[in-house]
């Protein structure tokens, strides 16, 4: 097909974001600094590295660089223990509904997030095999906002940027989007996601037909 759609994992797909905050916790805890939901937005979409940064920030913690790497295996190690016990109820309403409607447009999808575990957590909730591609956190050198990982997802789908649609829940992730000339949809809160071509507050308000303008003339259904 002409058109092809690009997800983001956490906040589009699945609520990993609650794991990521029971895990970074932990570190919190250890540490002996407070860590609150609030605290945990700012980690939405970021990167691990970064979002370990941001953590020791809030804390005022300073720590050697080998500590770090040590922080880093050990929230991911908590983060498993969490997304090693996922299933397919976890998928957040309309995600399903919306991949079948692709489907059935003839429409390809590959996912374009931040996550070293993204394949991983899509197969445990038996969405893996649907996706033409994945790229994660392995695949980029450069975190979102910059536009790489959704360039490459574009190249996975072999569509040109601005016939790529891309689903986000984070502000960075709009701004990759945009960055890369596609067309985004910010799915959560409209004032915090602005800057995005569409807002939905979440997947099951994606009206039935909303694919069909964006395929052109000659391929209309
Ligand atoms: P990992 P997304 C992002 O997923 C999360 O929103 C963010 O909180 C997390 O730090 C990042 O993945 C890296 O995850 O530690 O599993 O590599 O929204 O880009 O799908
Ligand atoms: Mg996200």
């Amino acid at each position: 097909n002409n058109i092809g759609v690009i997800f983001d994992l956490d906040g589009v797909i699945v609520d990993t974001a609650k794991y990521h905050f029971l895990a970074w916790k932990n570190l919190a805890d250890e540490l002996g600094f407070e860590f609150t939901e609030t605290h945990n937005e700012l980690l939405k979409g970021v990167s691990r590295v970064r979002s370990l940064e941001i953590l020791l920030g809030i804390g005022n913690v300073t720590i050697s660089e080998e500590k770090k790497q040590k922080y880093l295996v050990s929230k991911n190690k908590d983060y498993l223990d969490y997304i090693t016990k996922m299933g397919p109820e976890e998928i957040l309403p309309g995600a399903e509904k919306l991949l079948n409607t692709l489907d059935d447009l003839g429409i390809k999808y590959v996912l374009g997030s931040a996550s070293k575990n993204a394949p991983l957590i899509l197969k445990q909730v038996n969405l893996l095999h649907r996706f033409l591609g994945i790229v994660d956190g392995n695949s980029v050198s450069k975190a979102k906002p910059d536009p790489e990982v959704f360039l490459i997802g574009a190249k996975k789908l072999n569509l040109p940027p601005e016939k790529c649609i891309v689903f986000e829940d984070a502000i960075a992730g709009i701004e990759a989007a945009n960055k890369a000339n596609m067309i985004s949809i910010g799915v959560g809160d409209k004032k915090t996601l602005n800057k995005a071509n569409y807002n939905f507050n979440n997947l099951t308000e994606i009206p039935e037909h909303f694919f069909e303008k964006f395929l052109s003339e000659n391929n209309k259904i």
